[in-house]
Formats: structure tokens, sequence, C-alpha cells
């Protein structure tokens, strides 16, 4: 790989690099179509060629790929959820994700880093000691730490007992850590692309066809496809889609913002969260820091940035880092997020035959992508579902049976 690059370079430009995927002409007919071209969508129809075979698949996207909540996230990985059934689903996930540039035959920049929830009242420590019990039954590593330990783990932080909300401890993750988004989008696409799935970009879907209670087709912007199975993975607009279906889903979306600042030396190593300030902040590869809040608290589909988000977070920042007075921040976005009740997904089959679901992911949505795309391909090949994701189905909001997540959220919402 070194000589190709060196070779490459010497070429001054001269050999174009290889596409990763390609345009195909859209057919009329495919065996699956997935209507979502993230990390989700992509996933699940990598999952399908490599592990099932199926490769009549045809990946829609509004726009390009990964330009909605892949595009938009904070790339943090964790598996230190709340319940028995989220901690199994995640660590799946970040499993899957620790093993994906070798998976993919490309550098995703997976970046273990140990991940700490502060807790900053005795109702935190509380439910920070009882997700370290889950996690540590469901054998994943997780343990209460004490002011002493974390300022070893992050110098810059302050401990002192000045602060408006004091940090009283924190629930250490060791195994969280950060990745670069865009990669595993481009990597999951060209390998499912090498597989023969066809990606179609600016192709928005604006309606579903059912007949006689089953999926019979798709119709988008570039024309209109045949086919008996529809997976919506979207995020932001999944109620819509799926209104198209005829399927009603508790999800209402709320924008959720974030923002960088100017590249600092490396000076962070974890990833730090407060619930109880309401952020998260992490330093990526290129040395920014990457910082968010909670979810806005309003319905809307805007992703334009506010300044009253801005100096929220700011003053919360400082008040765990002071030392970062002066640091700039450089740009700032906002994704949509999709919240069900319970703050866990929808995921599997719908009341509509052939229409599957994949959504509901609220602030949780990237970090599930590999296992998320890996377990529906199984449902999808198989007809039956995985028991990782049975408890999500859409159908426990009837039975009363909800996966409580919210306690699990980087931050209060
Ligand atoms: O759940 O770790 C998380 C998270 C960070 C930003 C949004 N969600």
């Amino acid at each position: 790989m070194t000589l190709e690059i060196i070779r490459r370079g010497l070429l001054n430009g001269h050999m174009p690099l290889p596409r990763m995927w390609h345009d195909r002409d859209m057919k009329d007919r495919y065996d699956v179509v997935i209507v979502g071209g993230g990390v989700h969508g992509l996933a699940c129809a990598y999952y399908l060629a490599k592990n099932h075979g199926i490769t009549d698949i045809a990946v829609l996207d509004k726009g390009y790929i990964g330009s909605g909540g892949s595009g938009r996230n904070t790339t943090i990985l964790r598996a230190n959820y709340l319940t028995p059934e989220g901690v199994d689903f995640y660590d799946e996930s970040l499993r899957l994700y620790r093993d994906l540039s070798w998976e993919l035959g490309f550098n995703v920049l997976f970046s273990e880093r140990g991940h700490l929830t502060l807790a900053h009242t005795d109702a935190a420590v509380r439910t920070s000691r009882r997700r370290a019990e889950v996690n540590q039954i469901q054998g994943v590593n997780s343990r209460l730490i004490w002011p002493d330990e974390i300022k070893r783990l992050a110098p810059l932080i302050d401990i002192s007992d000045h602060p408006r909300y004091p940090i009283m401890a924190a629930l250490y993750h060791p195994p969280g850590a950060i990745i670069r988004h865009d990669a595993v989008v481009w990597a999951y696409a060209r390998e499912a692309d090498k597989r023969g799935v066809h990606i179609h970009m600016n192709a928005e879907v604006t309606g579903i066809d059912v007949e006689a209670g089953q999926v019979t087709g798709v119709i988008t912007r570039r024309g209109k496809i045949k086919t008996g199975t529809v997976l919506n993975a979207t995020a932001g607009w999944c109620t819509t889609i799926a209104d198209m279906a005829g399927v009603s889903l508790p999800i209402v979306s709320h924008p959720l913002q974030a923002c960088v600042t100017e590249p600092l030396k490396p000076w962070l190593d974890a990833i730090i969260v407060s619930g109880s300030l309401h952020v998260y902040v992490s330093q990526s590869d290129r040395g920014e820091l990457v910082m968010g809040a909670s979810i806005d608290p309003y319905t809307s589909y805007n992703m334009r940035g506010t300044l009253d988000f801005l100096e929220g977070l700011a003053g919360h920042i400082l008040e765990l880092f002071p030392s970062l007075a002066n640091v700039r921040i450089m740009r700032q976005w906002a994704g949509i997020c999709d919240m069900t009740p319970d703050f866990s997904p929808v995921i599997g089959f719908t009341p509509v035959k052939g229409f599957l679901v994949d959504v509901g992911w609220g602030t949780y949505g990237f970090k599930a992508g590999p296992v998320s795309g890996k377990r529906m391909a199984e449902l999808i090949a198989t007809n039956r579902v995985p028991d990782l994701i049975a408890p999500f189905r859409l159908s426990r909001f009837e039975e009363g049976a909800l996966v409580g997540e919210k306690g699990a959220a980087s931050v209060g919402h």
C-alpha cells in the first residue's frame, strides 16, 4: 500500500483513484429496495450481499450518501446502556465497528478513547452505578470511578468544589470510541457496490405502492421500481416514508446541534459527557473538539445552527474545562433525531407485509449502524426476527413492553 501511495504521488495525480461506487441505470425491479443511503441502509445492503448472497438491491437516497444523520453526528461509539437489551445490542455494534477497517478493507480510523459520563448529583451517581452493574452483568466493561481517577484520565478537567455542579463521580466505559463517520459510509458503499448492489443518489422516494396489505413498489423522482421488500432506513423523514406505506410510527423529530472548534494539539484522550450540564466533547484525529448538547426542545426539520445553542454549550463546557476560554468555534451543524417514547429504536416488521423499518434512533443512530444493518439483513434473508432485535419491535408500544433507554442518553433531554 505504501509503495502504491508513493507511485500515485510521483504520477502527480495523473492516475485517478478508482471510483468507490458507481452510477448504475435504475432498473424497474429489485428484490430489495432500501430507502436511505446512510450507514444503516448501506450496512444492510452490504450484509445482505456478503452474508446471505442477496445482491439484487437498490439503495436510494434523496441526496448523496451519508448526507443525513450519518454525516451529521459526533461519531461517539459506546455500549454503556441502561437495559440488558440495549447493552447487548450496542455491544455487538461496537464490536463490529472495532473490526470494520479489517472487514471492509478501508481505514475508518476507529479510535478507542474511553468514555466518561460525569455525575454531579446523588441521583446521577445512583444511575451510573446501576448502569455499571447492568453493563458488567452483560459482559461490558464499565465501572464507577471517583474524581482523582477522572482527573488522571482528563487532566484539564475542573474537579474542584468551585463549579456550580462539582463532579462527584463518573461512569467509566473504557471501550468507548470515536471513528471517521464518512469513511464508514464510503467503505460500506464500496463493498456493497462491489457485490452488485445499486446505489442511486438524488432518488427521493415520493410514494410506496401497497396492494392487499403487501408492498409492491416504490415511486421515486427517477422512476418507478417494483419490489416486494422495502426497508425504511431513514432518519428525520422516517415518519414521512412510513406514512406513504400507511404505517403510523410513534415518533417525533427534533434537531440536534453540534459544533467543532479550531484544531488544537492533542490534549483530550477520553470522551467526556455530562448529563447534568448537557454537554459531550471529544477531540478528533484532526485536533478539533467535537461538542454537542441535548436535542432542541421543539419538533422541527430545521438543520440550521442557533446562537442560543452555542452560548449554552460554551458556558457549560467552560464549567468543565475553564482553560478553553479562548478557543474559537469553527463551524456548527444540526441533524434530525427521530425520538420514540422510550428512546429505543423501532426495528423489524410492520403491519404491511414487506414493509420493514430500521428507524426511531433518537440520538443513538450512528453507533447502531453496523449491528442494525447486519441483523436487518438476517431478518430479510430468513424472514425471522433475530433475538437481538426482537425487543425493539413496533408492537411493543401496544404490548406495554417498552425498553427505557432515556437514562443512557449522553445528555438529559
Ligand atoms: O449517545 O453518545 C451518544 C450521543 C452523543 C451525541 C449524540 N448521542
